[in-house]
């Protein structure tokens, strides 16, 4: 059984490395710098990184890591794979936290970490191609540059590639604003598993000729191919942009927060994240040092963000809101501060995207992400500790020897879009058995998706029925078998 997954045997079909085929690839790619990493122990230093997924829960053995740069040689290594039977994983930034990003096995490595060059913007639309190994925030500072900004923003801006955001289909912190990359993804170049280059890069708003495919890749997470370049319309980079944080007493009150903020500020408002007390506490004494300011203590907190084209009329809009959210006969809001210029505005920021960081470095992090409709949302949160200590893994007459330290839910309330983390003392079978798959059990009674945001990965293939019926994983498994008739792209994931 491999570290930190379901169990799952090596598929024997797929051919074992030889030196032949690191010879092979050393001519096709080797004489550029750092493009073959071969290593004969998977266990050797320069595989680490490309073998340990983020949060430490998986880990692989593969010995060959390539780095091709241009997508023909992107085709000329999956068509030799192809050839000789030889499984792939695509990686960008590895940043993902499903599992899906490292091998399960001996699977070969395939980093976009070199595709990574800006092909073409166009200054009136906004529409930006960039290869697949484009960092996210090195994207956004691009089209910052020229007056736009990336639709698309996350904790893991400083790491993950644009090729992996499409390939997860991630949301982020601005999908209440700028909808999901379904929408603003508009052409992809794609390297099949038998090395054949489709073509869909078009920079056209609309285009109905026949069926839309390349909406069959965002999200697919390796399965179906590589993705190597990305055409992505990106909105103007607005002048003014406010960011409150808000001490609310209760998730009702959270709730009707935000429907006050759709309603008073909803032309402007591009973001409302939650999270709750222990979230907090995991920020300020975890990363102690990460910079992000101490709050009011509160059980919720709230970070809302606008972004529009009159700082003035914005902020006084904002500061109005919050003082009838604090009038109300029964406050929204208990006390807030905003932002009083973009230093701050950044380190507000920085205590929600420090929650998946701070909660990982308390422990062995479980991270569920369910969305469901928004007034059950945090009842999963209750539910969990409900259960847990039931179990006698959590809150226990003594908690210094209870396997779940922590358990705290944070999210993008907007998009009705829970994170659930559960930080043990270890990664154990016991807690595992604990919570799964009693989460998505709970998660299928509520009419939730049991991957808002993340994806399937390694993690979740045997819970995908939790939320998808039975005809479209039959249409989903022959999408696979079309494309990929061999099985060579990232096996053990997202299909069962
Ligand atoms: P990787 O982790 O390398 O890969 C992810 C998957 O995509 C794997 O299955 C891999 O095989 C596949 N893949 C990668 N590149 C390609 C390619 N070019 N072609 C085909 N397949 C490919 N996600 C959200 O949705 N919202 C968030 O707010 C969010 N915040 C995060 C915050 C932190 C601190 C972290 C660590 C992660 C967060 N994530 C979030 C998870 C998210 O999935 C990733 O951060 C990101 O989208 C993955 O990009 P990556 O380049 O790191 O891909
Ligand atoms: C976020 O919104 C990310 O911060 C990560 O999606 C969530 O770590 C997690 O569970
Ligand atoms: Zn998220």
């Amino acid at each position: 059984m491999p570290a930190g997954g379901h169990p799952v045997a090596r598929n024997a079909s797929f051919a074992r490395l030889t030196p032949q085929h690191v010879e092979h690839f050393r001519k096709l790619l080797g004489h550029e710098v750092n493009s073959v990493t071969y290593a004969t122990d998977p266990d050797d230093m320069n595989l680490l990184p490309y073998n340990v997924d983020w949060i430490k829960k998986y880990r692989g053995q593969s010995q060959l890591v390539l780095k091709p740069s241009t997508t023909a040689q992107v085709s000329q290594v999956l068509a030799y794979c192809h050839a000789e039977n030889l499984a792939v994983v695509p990686q960008g930034g590895n940043t993902g936290l499903v599992g899906g990003s490292v091998p399960v096995f001996d699977e070969i490595v395939l980093s976009t970490g070199r595709l990574n060059a800006i092909r073409h913007f166009d200054d009136v639309s906004g529409i930006v191609v960039a290869e697949a190994g484009v960092v996210l925030e090195s994207l956004d500072n691009y089209v910052g540059e020229r007056g736009f900004m990336c639709p698309l923003d996350l904790g893991a801006k400083g790491s993950c590639h644009i090729g992996g955001n499409v390939a997860t289909n991630a949301g982020g912190l601005r999908v209440l604003r700028y909808g999901s990359l379904h929408g603003s993804v508009l052409g992809l170049e794609v390297v099949l598993a038998d090395g054949t280059v489709v073509d869909m890069l078009r920079t056209l708003r609309k285009d109905n000729t026949g069926y839309d495919l390349k909406q069959l890749f965002i999200g697919s997470e390796g399965s179906l191919g590589v993705i190597t370049a990305v055409s992505l319309l990106t909105p103007p980079r607005l002048p003014s942009t406010q960011v409150g944080i808000f001490a609310v007493s209760t998730f009702e009150d959270v709730q009707r927060l935000f429907i006050a903020a759709r309603r008073h500020v909803g032309e402007i408002l591009s973001a409302f994240e939650f999270w709750d007390r222990t979230s907090q506490q995991l920020v300020e004494t975890q990363l102690p040092t990460a910079g992000t300011p101490h709050l009011f203590d509160a059980p919720f907190y709230v970070l809302l963000e606008t972004q529009g084209s009159d700082a003035d009329m914005d902020r006084e809009k904002l500061e109005r809101f919050i003082e009838r959210a604090m009038d109300e006969q029964k406050p929204l809001v208990e006390n807030g501060a905003i932002a009083q210029d973009q230093t701050q505005a950044r380190a507000f920021w920085e205590t929600r995207e420090n929650i998946s960081d701070a909660a990982t470095t308390a422990g062995a992090c479980y991270k569920y992400d369910i969305s469901m409709p928004v007034p059950v949302l945090y009842d999963l949160v209750n539910d969990a500790k409900a259960h847990l200590k039931q179990k006698g893994l959590y809150d226990s007459a003594q908690p210094d020897q209870d396997p779940v330290r922590f358990i705290t839910g944070y999210g993008h309330l907007g998009d009705g879009n829970l994170h659930l983390n559960v930080v043990a003392r270890d990664f154990t079978p016991e807690v595992t058995q604990a919570i799964e798959p009693w989460v998505y059990e709970w998660t299928q009674r509520h009419q939730g998706s049991v991957s808002a945001e993340h994806g399937v990965g390694f993690m979740k293939p045997k819970y995908v029925s939790y939320s998808k019926d039975e005809h479209s994983i039959r249409i989903m498994h022959g999408i696979k078998a079309m494309l990929d008739p061999k099985g060579i792209m990232n096996p053990y994931k997202v299909l069962q």
